[in-house]
């Protein structure tokens, strides 16, 4: 009997969404360091739990995958290519790459109605509101920044923008309650 409720094609689709959000925590990483390098650590901090959220997004998947019998597959992922110049490049980078990923997910909320699998369409609700909460985030990043005065900020208001994100609380944990631990 076969025990797989994915169906092969949407297996293969969940997959390469694991593969993205593994994708996803290699960028935040990438920014995380370069905001680290240019004296930002507030913004890396920032970056790095984000950076840890995005894996927390491949985990979920993986264990739904498991959960339905499928079998998930870790697969290679390319390094980052494209590196910001100044704070605001790093939010728009932010921002591109959070709209790339909401057009992924809706992605498979289109084929999950295809194949009338509405398992994984309520599984994949949980990801469209996800994505909600990272692009505003993301916009908001952009907002602050724009108020600091933008590639003109000072010094001084970039200093505070950074130690704001910072101490910011963890709106980070945006996939709240699924950790490495409990991928919820
Ligand atoms: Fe996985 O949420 Fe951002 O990309």
């Amino acid at each position: 009997m076969n025990t797989n409720r994915l169906s092969k094609t949407m297996q293969a689709s969940l997959i390469k969404q694991m593969t993205k959000e593994n994708q996803a925590s290699q960028i935040y990483l990438a920014l995380g360091i370069w905001a680290d390098s240019q004296g930002y650590g507030g913004v890396s901090n920032f970056l790095f739990r984000h950076a840890q959220e995005e894996r927390n997004h491949m985990i979920k998947i993986m264990m739904y995958i498991l959960e339905r019998g499928g079998t998930p597959m870790v697969e290679a992922v390319e390094a980052p290519k494209q590196l910001p110049k100044n704070m605001t490049e790093c939010f728009n980078l932010v921002l591109q790459h959070e709209i790339d990923n909401t057009n992924a997910i809706y992605g498979l909320v289109n084929q999950s109605m295809d194949e009338k699998d509405w398992a994984t369409w309520n599984f994949a609700q949980w990801f469209v509101k996800e994505q909600i909460e990272e692009e505003k985030l993301a916009l908001e990043l952009i907002d602050k920044l724009k108020i600091a005065g933008g590639d003109r900020a000072t010094d001084e208001s970039l200093f505070a923008l950074d130690k704001f994100l910072g101490d910011a609380p963890d709106e980070v944990t945006l996939a709240r309650t699924s950790t490495a631990d409990n991928p919820e």
